[in-house]
């Protein structure tokens, strides 16, 4: 498994700064207006996208970004406008005055003002609006400038020169000071020895690489930079046997913990850069990186990376969340709503290998009808209403496999309910269950050819409890045992131990038993 991956990280070289975020250009509203369910709408199965490809429709439907249709009047408003000049007749006719008011607004309004002063003043605050919103070439900046001349410009993502430090031997480093116990020395991602570089993790044979991606500028409600931490500190969740599949993951896996990828936390823009060439440089050594933010701006440069190793289109992703992150139209090019839409418009992954899981807040029809007609899977809580979670985990887990080689795992814990993980941003009610988050990590990692996941959006000061460490920490355990398992052979579908599942003291279960 480790030959294979070198192999593929050697067959990719991509320069890091010519792919970066910044080069991303304009985007543009293209492509045909989005059918409706109701109307043009039979087509369940989207045209496919190709490697390395741009989906056709991505730029289809962008809010705020597509050119308005243009309005008909209503014959008895169209009266009451009658005395206004021409071209503001005309821009009424546009249709771009409902970017500010609705159009059955807008009318009712104007039947219900007898005054035509009062209605031209109206019709001049709409268009004054419409007019003010718009970007201004000159008086508005569309970059921030940096500060060039300073003499620090680099040195927050330099690395240190071996030169710098003293001489030691490549290799894991183990930080507690006690042969057992527990949470004894300096705290690490699951008591995890430490790596700095990536001769560590070769020297060591890392299986899985565990780095921090503080990132904090794209969240809801600011605190992700805190989660690594939070998760490092607490450590409970981690240890010990999976009492599911038997496996002590950290006895059959070589972890580490590769410290916090430096953050610019004035520019989610410089960061993901970093971020981006630490996963790859950890992917390159054969290790599997597990990201933990931080916020989910994060999918981007770490999909990113994975793409830059095992080539693009090579990839598929599954998503938890509760959000769709498909965003896109926004002034700034990234956040945390919209990392999949970037993903997919650098053509990183194909939208039919895409398969999000949980979905469950408040977004409208286009922009489902929107996902579908780009191509990618999505899972809802609505389908897990209607077909029950053991069924959506079966179809989830079957889809994971199905396109691609490589499957790279993103879980936002607001997927998780709040009542399992109040300590995140942007939480939403009736989510899954730790009893349901687990065993699909498990079967994903154990099943999959997982190649890299992280952990996001985790705002531990959100929560005075452990509670949303520990369970965030659950979910990186559940990934973690899926993966030894699959080092231990076991790979058969919802594999469980026969020890723990049934005391054997009768026959119970009869012919139940597997
Ligand atoms: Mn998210």
């Amino acid at each position: 498994m480790r030959k294979r991956i070198t192999l593929a990280a050697a067959a990719v070289a991509v320069p890091l700064v010519t792919t970066c975020l910044i080069m991303a250009g304009p985007i543009r509203a293209v492509g045909p207006k989005l059918p409706t369910l109701s109307g043009a709408w039979p087509a369940t199965q989207a045209e496919p996208t190709g490697k390395g490809k741009v989906p056709k429709h991505i730029d289809t439907y962008t809010p705020g970004m597509m050119p308005q249709e243009p309005l008909e009047i209503p014959a008895d408003v169209m009266e009451r406008l009658k005395t206004l000049p021409a071209e503001k007749i005309a821009f009424l006719k546009s249709g771009n005055g409902q970017v500010v008011v609705p159009s059955d607004v807008m009318f009712k309004r104007i039947r219900a003002t007898s005054s035509t002063g009062q209605i031209e003043a109206y019709v001049d605050a709409i268009m004054s609006v419409y007019d003010a919103v718009q970007y201004k070439e000159g008086s508005n900046p569309s970059s921030i400038p940096f500060n060039t001349q300073s003499a620090k410009f680099n040195d927050w993502r330099l690395r240190r020169p071996a030169e710098l430090d003293p001489k030691r031997e490549p290799g894991p480093i183990t930080l507690s000071r006690y042969v057992g116990g527990y949470g004894g020395g300096i705290p690490t991602f699951a008591g995890a020895p430490v790596a700095l570089t990536p001769e560590d993790l070769k020297a060591g044979k890392v299986d899985i690489a565990i780095m921090g991606a503080p990132l904090d500028m794209g969240s809801g409600w600011r605190d992700a930079r805190h989660g690594p931490n939070a998760m490092r500190v607490a450590r409970i969740g981690t240890g010990g046997t999976d009492p599911f599949s038997m496996i002590n993951p950290m006895a059959v896996l070589n972890v580490v913990d590769y410290g916090n990828a430096a953050i610019d936390q004035n520019s989610t823009e410089r960061s993901v850069q970093e971020v981006r060439r630490m996963v790859r440089e950890i992917a390159q050594t054969g290790a599997i990186p597990a990201i933990i933010g931080g916020d989910h701006s994060l999918e981007y440069p770490n999909v990113a990376a994975m793409a830059d190793v095992y080539g693009k289109g090579n990839v598929g992703v599954i998503h938890f969340d509760s959000h769709l992150d498909t965003g896109r139209g926004r002034v700034h090019l990234l956040d945390h709503g919209q990392p999949i839409y970037r993903v997919m418009k650098e053509a990183h992954v194909r939208p039919q290998d895409y398969i999000q899981v949980g979905l469950k807040a408040h977004y409208g029809r286009t922009d489902y009808e929107w996902q579908r007609l780009i191509g990618m899977h999505y899972h809802t809580m609505a389908e897990v209403e209607k077909y029950g979670w053991d069924a959506v985990m079966e179809r989830a887990v079957e889809e994971a496999s199905k396109n691609t080689k490589y499957l790279y795992i993103s879980f936002d814990v607001d997927v998780l309910d709040p009542a399992f993980e109040v300590g995140t941003g942007t939480p939403v009610s009736g989510g899954l269950t730790m009893r349901e988050a687990i065993p699909i990590m498990r079967r994903l990692c154990a099943e999959s050819n997982v190649v890299g996941f992280d952990i996001v959006e985790l705002a531990p000061q959100l929560d005075p409890t452990y509670a949303s460490a520990l369970n965030a920490n659950s979910i990186l355990f559940a990934c973690m045992t899926g993966i030894a398992m699959r080092r231990k052979g076991i790979t058969q579908p919802g594999f469980l131990s026969p020890l723990t599942t049934d005391h054997g003291q009768t026959n119970y279960y009869g012919a139940r038993k597997k």
